[in-house]
């Protein structure tokens, strides 16, 4: 029989409702030692506060968050909030002994981030783990795309070509949290490379070592301010940062996040060329990972591989049937699954990103603002 594993989660907006679907639907899918039940959630926000708790499923809802730290039968803490708030809350959960799983990017700032990965060192000296949602590994197509190329299907690794694209960010969208960098950080940056910097660093097993140069752009440089008609205020993050990298075994890299590409609303994708073939992957069709082997011209080219396969592909036994397709939220559920099974002593299905791990992404991140900013190349051991 399962353990009851009781969780608390701070946000009540997007991350919120996908995080709450994960954790309220993970033991129906998968069979796990520990069955996450939903304590506590806790949001600003009094009025919506209740209405979501009951939507949900959560037992107990609070306006305010520092309440969860103080009660014991609390185990997991699930930070769903904007990032300008990620480390206080990280810092006072984790020490009072909660296991923290904290949302994309890390921190807005690298000094932010910095304070969460070391106290997230001291917490684990009590056996206290911390977790970051970088969901997009949990796609099964992600997850195999590692595999492969961690068992050498593509060799030596030459070119990682990532792109994030999204159309949300024109100018009739109002000045969102995202866009302050008091709450935010950076915009387009630290939103949407965090995920393609982990991914490539995830799926080539190998960190980035220089930034060779980078853009950084604000095309939207005021916005309506919420609940304020006619009234506007500064954007003051990117609207959109491209730059280019090298990795430790000399890939050369590139990477572009955007919110203002129409015709793409969420096209996270990548392609990796290596001496024995390419592979791509591109979100919009996030069930199919695409692969190139190097060989035969005749009846080279690329393949499209179906990753919904039990047995044979990760995460898929979970799910349905051959083609019986998954979508955004089961990424999520995947990862409340493999936080379970680490928790309970286990293995996750691939592996799961830390404080420590999402901290490199934080580097390059910062490394690329630098760039940017001093029109220079920036070296990783130079950005601490
Ligand atoms: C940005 O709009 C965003 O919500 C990101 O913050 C999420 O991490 C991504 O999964 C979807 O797009």
């Amino acid at each position: 029989m399962p353990r009851p594993f009781p969780i608390a989660l701070i946000g009540q907006r997007f991350m919120g409702r996908a995080h709450s679907n994960a954790w309220s639907q993970v033991s129906k899918f998968f069979d796990l030692e520990l069955q996450p039940v939903l304590h506590t959630v806790a949001a600003r926000d009094r009025e919506g506060l209740e209405p979501f708790a009951r939507r949900w499923g959560w037992k107990n809802a609070c306006s305010d968050w520092r309440e969860l730290a103080a009660q014991p039968e609390i185990e997991l803490v699930d930070i769903g909030t904007p990032n300008d708030v990620h480390r206080e809350q990280a810092l006072a959960l984790l020490a009072a002994g909660k296991h923290v799983a904290c949302e994309k990017p890390l921190a807005g700032t690298l000094e932010d981030a910095r304070a969460m990965v070391d106290a997230a060192k001291r917490a684990a000296k009590k056996g206290v783990r911390t977790f970051v949602w970088f969901n997009y590994r949990r796609c099964p197509a992600v997850a195999l795309a590692q595999r492969l190329i961690r068992e050498g299907r593509l060799g030596a690794l030459y070119h990682v070509r990532a792109r994030y694209l999204q159309s949300w960010g024109g100018p009739q969208t109002p000045l969102l949290w995202r866009f302050q960098k008091k709450f935010a950080g950076t915009g387009a940056h630290g939103d949407l490379n965090a995920h393609i910097v982990d991914m490539a660093r995830f799926l080539s097993g190998e960190e980035i070592v220089e930034v060779h140069g980078a853009i950084e752009r604000t095309f939207v440089k005021e916005r309506e301010i919420p609940g304020s008609p006619g009234k506007r205020g500064k954007s003051d993050v990117d609207d959109c940062v491209l730059f280019l990298a090298s990795f430790s075994g000399g890939a050369t890299a590139s990477f572009e996040a955007t919110r203002l590409a129409h015709g793409h609303q969420n096209d996270n994708g990548i392609e990796i060329n290596g001496e024995k073939g390419s592979l791509r992957f591109g979100f919009e069709d996030m069930n199919v990972l695409e692969l190139c082997e190097a060989g035969d011209a005749r009846t080279g080219g690329w393949k499209r591989i179906m990753c919904t396969s039990a047995g044979n592909h990760p995460y898929a036994a979970a799910w349905w049937p051959d083609a019986h397709v998954i979508g955004y939220e089961h990424g999520f559920t995947n990862m409340a699954a493999d936080i379970c099974r680490v928790l309970a002593g286990g293995e996750a299905e691939v592996p799961l990103p830390d404080f420590a791990d999402a901290y490199q992404t934080q580097r390059v991140l910062e490394a690329a603002l630098l760039s940017a900013r001093k029109r220079c190349a920036v070296k990783l051991s130079s950005v601490k």
